[in-house]
């Protein structure tokens, strides 16, 4: 089934403008696009050119391969240092009684209950508190991989990295060395907000510059590893932020080339000190992920994250540059059911997402952290699942 327009459709049409004509035909040769080619996108280019625009290069480097995996996250704590603005989840030290601080052992806990569980990756992120420092980490790394060798341990973020660090009185190169001994697998793409000071000044708390938000993630990759970059989207930044955001990203990945994945976050405005910010259409985060797409020639991967943006748009980003929906979650982050995502308690069984993804045409392929292919289930026959719950709404097809 065709969901969007083949790029020769586009470039048929005598109604075009001159600057919108020549990205497509930049797209079509497979040129990278300027900075001012992207804002353009942003001011000028209606969803479905964008869409053709970004499909076209999805198809061209995935063909219909969509990715999953099956993972689960730890969030340490909800008590944070810091006062993002956008933030729905976290809770000031001086009411740290309304949060939780889970100890080392509580955290093992986690760890252990999904012993013979098909998980492939832990993700750890939370909020900076001084008690979770660099021992407490690189202790916590060890133990999880003493525990279970194999489980990949995607964990932390510039923000916490920044703060242990300086405490500790380590360089970011010393404290990378330190978490990759500990057994540090790759870094989540978190804490990336905006990078522009105009805007990362308003409402990033006082954590992490982007400058040195993108200094650790050079440093991770200079020492072999892979992570993924976000960008918080749709509240008080402009288009011109946006850019500069995916210019700073697409510069460093050509240095480095240590990134496999670009999840835009959409802005979701529940119980935070930006609720009065409207959220941003559909339409706006469809256009939003087409143009990363297009933007990212770097990139291998496009993310849309299901917690965030809900199984529906997750399912139509798939024609709009996306590859990759992020994995089975099994209901252990809260970040998303704070901040007012239709998700309260997001997990999805295999066979959901697969489900998901399949319905609209695709080809649903289970990865592990590093996009090594775990299974491909295109074809795959489901045994039935009488324990299978949540997600009723995507009827069987085919029998599968
Ligand atoms: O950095 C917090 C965002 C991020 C809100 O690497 C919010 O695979 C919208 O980075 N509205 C953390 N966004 C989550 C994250 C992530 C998620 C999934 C996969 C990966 C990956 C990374 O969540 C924060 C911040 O940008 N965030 N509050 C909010 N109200
Ligand atoms: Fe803390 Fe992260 Fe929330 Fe900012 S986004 S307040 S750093 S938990």
């Amino acid at each position: 089934m065709q969901t969007t327009r083949p790029i020769e459709v586009i470039l048929s049409d005598t109604t075009l403008d001159k600057p919108l004509r020549a990205i497509a035909e930049k797209v079509k040769r497979g040129e990278r696009i300027t900075e001012a080619e992207g804002l353009y996108l942003f001011e000028a280019g209606e969803l479905a050119y964008v869409g053709a625009l970004a499909n076209h290069i999805r198809e061209k480097r995935h063909g219909n391969r969509t990715y999953f995996n099956r993972n689960f996250h730890i969030e340490p704590t909800n008590v944070c240092l810091y006062t993002c603005t956008f933030c729905s989840y976290s809770r000031l030290i001086k009411k740290r009684e309304e949060g939780w601080e889970y100890s080392m052992d509580e955290i093992m806990d986690i760890v252990r209950r999904y012993d013979g569980e098909p998980v492939t990756e832990v993700h750890i992120v939370g909020g900076v508190l001084p008690q979770y420092d660099l021992e407490f980490y690189s202790e916590l790394f060890r133990r999880i991989k003493a525990h279970r060798p194999e489980l990949h341990v995607k964990a932390l973020t510039p923000v916490e990295y920044h703060y242990i660090f300086k405490k500790a009185k380590v360089s970011y190169e010393e404290g990378m060395r330190r978490m990759k001994e500990a057994g540090l697998d790759s870094m989540p793409g978190g804490g990336a907000e905006i990078f522009h000071p105009e805007i990362r000044d308003q409402i990033a708390g006082g954590k992490c510059t982007g400058e040195q938000w993108l200094r650790i993630h050079e440093i991770w990759h200079e020492l072999g590893g892979r992570s993924n970059a976000t960008m918080l989207y749709g509240h008080i930044e402009e288009y011109r932020h946006r850019v500069h955001h995916l210019e700073e990203l697409r510069k460093l990945q050509d240095k480095t080339g240590g990134f496999q994945t670009f999840i835009p976050l959409k802005f979701r405005n529940k119980d935070n000190q930006m609720s009065h910010v409207p959220e941003s259409t559909v339409v706006e985060d469809l256009r939003n992920y087409a143009i990363s797409r297009i933007y990212l020639d770097n990139f291998d991967h496009i993310k849309a994250y299901w917690p965030m943006i809900g199984r529906e748009v997750a399912q139509l980003s798939l024609a709009f540059g996306v590859d990759d929906i992020d994995g089975t979650i099994d209901d252990t982050t809260k970040i998303y059911s704070m901040a007012g995502s239709e998700e309260q308690n997001p997990a999805m069984s295999t066979r959901e997402l697969v489900n998901l993804i399949r319905r609209v045409g695709r080809q649903p392929i289970e990865r592990d952290t590093l996009y090594n292919v775990i299974e491909d289930y295109t074809d795959h026959e489901f045994e039935e699942d009488t324990a299978f719950k949540g997600y009723v709404s995507l009827p069987v097809v085919n029998g599968k």
